[in-house]
């Protein structure tokens, strides 16, 4: 049994002129995942943090009380540690500078939804914190800047997500291969359980909300349809798993093979999901598994961020059914 602290010491070893920021980071981020997984697994008990917090948050979106307890985790946890010169969150209008002499003189920055799927606690089903973590481009030494927070997707030094679900797993990236790890509640640590992850190159399972069928672009509705037509070659019609929860349906397609997309829509013109912390982490871990990520037509991780909460559609996970949902997307406007 190998723990995620042993395989980070181990995997840090292969760098030799590295000083452990980024693992201090990832073992920052453990010790998340540990108390967010506690207070999940406890949410129908204690009344005061499941529901609505009662305001809403930058993206109009009701705040459940366990996004801002996560959002707060995730915060405070990484201000304690210094470990970033800044953190930017779905749940926070701006990014926030950690301006201290150890946060000034720090090499990296972390972008997070700290809970996503939040809707989804109060009925028991999975919800699930993504990261994304880059080099700042500003000069050490200095208050981070908004530049820091708005690179592409490939230049990402690490992503990664917790997924709380019949058991709770951290599966990141640092650029050589995916690695899952499920948490020992009754040890206090996570273990390497799926090491080198692959996503299958085809699967059966197509994930979407086809309530919003009519409001989806031509393609979209084309590949529906598609996915449903009976072709024993293919092995269609597929299976349709929409959970509700991106890190959920993304996790079950990467371990299975399988398709997540959010597409635009006439009432979200540009997907729902967004590019800085949903769509190029997820991204970035779907292409090292040897999947695909694109908007319909770009690779997500090559689109040039311009603001921090902006949008992105996302068809995401095997690359055979990306690049069939995208032949659908080129063909029909
Ligand atoms: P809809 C959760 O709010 C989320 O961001 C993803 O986790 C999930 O896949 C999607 O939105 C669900 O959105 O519009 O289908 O309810």
């Amino acid at each position: 049994m190998k723990t995620l602290g042993q395989f980070i010491v181990e995997k840090q070893a292969e760098y030799p002129n590295a000083k452990g920021e980024l693992s201090g980071i990832l073992s920052s981020i453990r010790l998340v995942a540990k108390v967010i997984h506690r207070d999940i697994n406890k949410a129908g008990l204690t009344n005061n943090i499941i529901g609505n917090s009662g305001v809403e948050n930058v993206q109009g979106e009701a705040q459940m009380k366990l996004d801002l307890f996560a959002h707060n985790t995730m915060k405070q946890a990484l201000i304690a540690r210094e470990e970033v010169a800044g953190f930017a969150s779905e749940e926070e209008e701006n990014f926030v500078a950690f301006d201290t002499e150890r946060g000034r003189n720090a090499k990296y920055v972390i972008l997070t939804d700290p809970l996503d799927g939040s809707s989804n606690i109060d009925v028991n089903v999975a919800v699930g914190t993504i990261f994304s973590i880059y080099r700042r481009v500003s000069p050490i030494g200095t208050k981070v800047t908004l530049e820091d927070f708005l690179q592409p997707g490939h230049k990402q030094v690490a992503a990664g997500y917790i997924v709380y679900g019949s058991s709770t797993m951290l599966v990141y990236t640092t650029g050589n291969g995916v690695n899952g790890f499920t948490y020992d509640p009754s040890l206090g640590v996570f273990c390497l359980s799926h090491e080198n992850m692959q996503c299958p190159k085809a699967g059966r399972v197509y994930s979407i909300n086809e309530g919003q069928y009519l409001k989806f672009p031509q393609g979209v509705k084309k590949y529906i349809k598609y996915c449903q037509e009976e072709d024993k070659e293919t092995q269609r019609p597929y299976a349709s798993r929409y959970i509700g929860s991106l890190v959920s349906d993304f996790h079950r397609n990467m371990l299975k093979g399988g398709i997540y997309i959010y597409p635009s829509a006439t009432n979200y013109p540009n997907g729902k999901l967004r590019l800085l912390y949903e769509g190029n982490p997820m991204a970035f871990l779907a292409e090292q598994a040897g999947g695909l990520a694109t908007d319909g037509y770009t690779r997500i991780l090559d689109i040039p961020p311009t603001e921090l909460h902006e949008r992105v559609p996302l068809f995401i996970g095997s690359k055979e059914m990306v690049e069939k949902a995208q032949e659908f997307m080129n063909t029909f406007e």
